[in-house]
Parts: C-alpha cells; sequence; structure tokens
C-alpha cells in the first residue's frame, strides 16, 4: 500500500508537471479526487490493513493527498499568471499599432440629477435606504393597504415572476412596481421621528409613451414625526422643487386616490412644452404628473406597529425621469434608457458633489 501511494504521488506529480492548460489540470482533479478518484476509493482498502499498518499509511495517505492537491492549485496559478501575461503582451502590441483613445467616461444624466436629489434631501435630514427590486406581493402591495382582488391594483400594472421555480406560490413574486414597496420595511426597521429616503428602479407592463417607460426610477420620501400635516407636505413639495428647478417652475397639488395615503396628492408641473394648452406629451392636460404622496395611511402606520394616534407621516414617490424631462425640455423620456449614446452626451448635467 505504502508503494502504491508514493507510486500515485510520483506519476501524477509528473502529469501536473506536464499539464498545458486549466482543463488538462481539472482532468488531473477528477482522475485523483473525482467521484471515482484514485485517492478517493483507495481509501477503502484501509479495512484490510492491521493497526500498526495503518499508523503509517493513513499519515502517508494525508501527506500525499495535500501534496497533490497543493501542487495543482500551484500549477492552476502559475498557468493562469501566464496566460495574463501573454494576454497583456499581446494587448500591447495592439495598442501600440491602433493607439486607442477612450472617450472621457462620464455618469448616467439620471445618476447626476438623483445624487443632486439625495443631496437637498440630505441637507434637511433624511438618510438613504434601499429595498429589493424583485419583491414579494406583500411588501409590494399588502403591507400597502392593498389586499389581493383590490381593484386599486389595476393602478399598477404589474409584472409578475414565475415564482413556481423557486417553490413560490405563483402571483407572490414580482418586479416591484414602485419604491413605495420601500415603505413598511422602513416604518419596521426606524423608530419615530424618521427621515429616509430610497431612490431606485420600478418596473412596469406600461403603454409607452413620452412620459411612460416599462423600466424607470423613482424617489421615495418617508417622513414620520408628531402633528405633521398636508402642509408640511406641499412646504416639502416647494422646497424639493424650488431646490431642483430654481423660482420658474409652476406646480400643483391635487386630490389623488393612493390605498396607502390619507388622504393623497398628486404634483403636477405646467407642462413646459406647450406652457399648459395642452399637447401631445401631456396628453392634452397641460399639465406633467411629478409625484404622487400623501399622508400615510392609519393602517400602513398600524402594520409596522406605529400607534397613529401618536404619530403622523407623509410619503412620497416622485419620477426623476419626468423631472429631467421639465428641467431639460426633453420631449420623451424613454430617451434615457434606450442607449443612445450622441443623446447622453449631449446632455450636460452639471456634477455638483
Ligand atoms: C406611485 O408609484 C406611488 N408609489 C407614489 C406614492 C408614494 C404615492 C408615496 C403616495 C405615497 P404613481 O404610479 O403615480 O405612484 O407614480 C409616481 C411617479 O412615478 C409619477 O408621478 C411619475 O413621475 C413616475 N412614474 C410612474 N409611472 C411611470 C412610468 N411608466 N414611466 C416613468 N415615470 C413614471
Amino acid at each position: 500500500m505504502e508503494e502504491k501511494i508514493n507510486q500515485i504521488s510520483i506519476v501524477y506529480k509528473q502529469k501536473i508537471d506536464q499539464a498545458k492548460n486549466l482543463s488538462d489540470l481539472d482532468l488531473i482533479y477528477i482522475d485523483l479526487f473525482g467521484k471515482n478518484g484514485e485517492m478517493t476509493l483507495l481509501p477503502r482498502q484501509f479495512s484490510k490493513l492491521i493497526k500498526e499498518e495503518l499508523k503509517i499509511i493513513s499519515p502517508l495517505f494525508n501527506k500525499i493527498k495535500n501534496y497533490l492537491s497543493e501542487q495543482i492549485e500551484l500549477k492552476r496559478a502559475q498557468i493562469k499568471e501566464d496566460s495574463y501575461s501573454k494576454l497583456s503582451t499581446e494587448t500591447l502590441s495592439i495598442n501600440e499599432k491602433i493607439n486607442f483613445t477612450l472617450p472621457k467616461a462620464k455618469l448616467h444624466p439620471l445618476t447626476v440629477f438623483e445624487r443632486q436629489t439625495a443631496d437637498i434631501f440630505k441637507k434637511i435630514g433624511f438618510s438613504q435606504f434601499e429595498a429589493p427590486y424583485i419583491d414579494t406581493d406583500y411588501y409590494n402591495f399588502e403591507a400597502l393597504n392593498i389586499p389581493e382582488e383590490h381593484p386599486a391594483r389595476d393602478l399598477w400594472d404589474t409584472l409578475y415572476i414565475d415564482s413556481e421555480k423557486y417553490g413560490i406560490q405563483p402571483g407572490k413574486l414580482l418586479l416591484r412596481t414602485h419604491t413605495s414597496n420601500s415603505q413598511l420595511r422602513i416604518l419596521k426597521r426606524y423608530n419615530p421621528p424618521i427621515r429616509i429616503m430610497n431612490i431606485g428602479t420600478s418596473f412596469r407592463y406600461e403603454n409607452l409613451d413620452a412620459r411612460h417607460e416599462h423600466t424607470f426610477d423613482q424617489f421615495e420620501l418617508v417622513f414620520v414625526d408628531k402633528n405633521l400635516s398636508l402642509a408640511d407636505l406641499q412646504y416639502l413639495s416647494e422646497y424639493y422643487l424650488k431646490e431642483a428647478f430654481g423660482q420658474q417652475m409652476k406646480a400643483r397639488l391635487r386630490p389623488k386616490y393612493y390605498p396607502f395615503v390619507e388622504p393623497g396628492a398628486g404634483i403636477d408641473a405646467l407642462c413646459i412644452f406647450c406652457k399648459g394648452q395642452g399637447c401631445k406629451i401631456c396628453g392634452n392636460t397641460g399639465w406633467i404628473e411629478l409625484a404622487g404622496a400623501g399622508m400615510i395611511h392609519p393602517k400602513v402606520l398600524e402594520n409596522a406597529g406605529i400607534n397613529p394616534k401618536e404619530y403622523s407621516g407623509i410619503a412620497w414617490g416622485i419620477g426623476p425621469e419626468r423631472m429631467l424631462m421639465l428641467k431639460y425640455g426633453i420631449n420623451d423620456l424613454r430617451l434615457f434608457r434606450n442607449g443612445d449614446l450622441d443623446f447622453l452626451e449631449k446632455l450636460e448635467i452639471e456634477e455638483k458633489r
């Protein structure tokens, strides 16, 4: 047995040395340590050994096993290093011939704008929070006072995930339709007073047009304190629009139904393309909706264990693409995500960080 182990060591060390690439090494590894590998099967013969023999064979076997797997790893590292240096030598010679000059990298305009928006709210004490893009029906709907079969679900054309594959009941896993899926998480995680924001992408099975994409960003605010009212919501909206646009933006707050706020509001900006006259871009209304907002529904606060008699809350979900449309006179928000580098290059958004 001792001789056999030493023999395996010599033969395989030689094979490892001669391996030319990673696949050769993988085969050697399988021959040694795979299900039917030499080193896997060998210990089955140990039962035939007497105790004294086992005292010698067992440590020898372990030593050779470690030695061979170490040799494989060393060789693997060497092959990788050789291929990298070969690659960089080849790349170097191509570079010398072609002289690549890459354009200066820039952040996407949405990223810049969202960072600026986050800074505007950081100044008044808001911190950032992340929620999942793939989420459960519970956080996206139920926790927000929208039970199954509730007609308000039609407000969001939802993309469901084929969840049965993952052992989850059909219809329970989805791409979040709004950043409001963060609301209950935020309310549960933090004790009031709460000032949290959440920026990220949302997804809907939309009829696409100049104001609607299937994949778009949202910016959510959750603000909980004692004695908050609609006046605070109005103040927050005016504060943000002034900071983001300067004085020239004309906006209105109008009643709007969302099951997770009471009362609910829509925040619209006057359509800059038709100056309120009505056009194709604003859907002939003269206004472009920027955000949905409202006073957090007592039931949602209760779901998170917050006493609605003691605390009130403001929630706010804005569309950054719509903001950018108005700020830079872009007549179709689908331009932001269609990969047109010319368009993105031309859109100069100043980065102030
Ligand atoms: C919502 O999604 C609510 N979650 C907002 C909210 C948050 C209400 C907190 C109350 C409290 P709504 O579907 O209206 O609401 O979308 C909010 C904003 O997201 C819109 O005003 C718009 O600016 C943007 N938005 C919505 N759908 C799209 C879309 N398909 N493409 C681009 N932007 C969109």
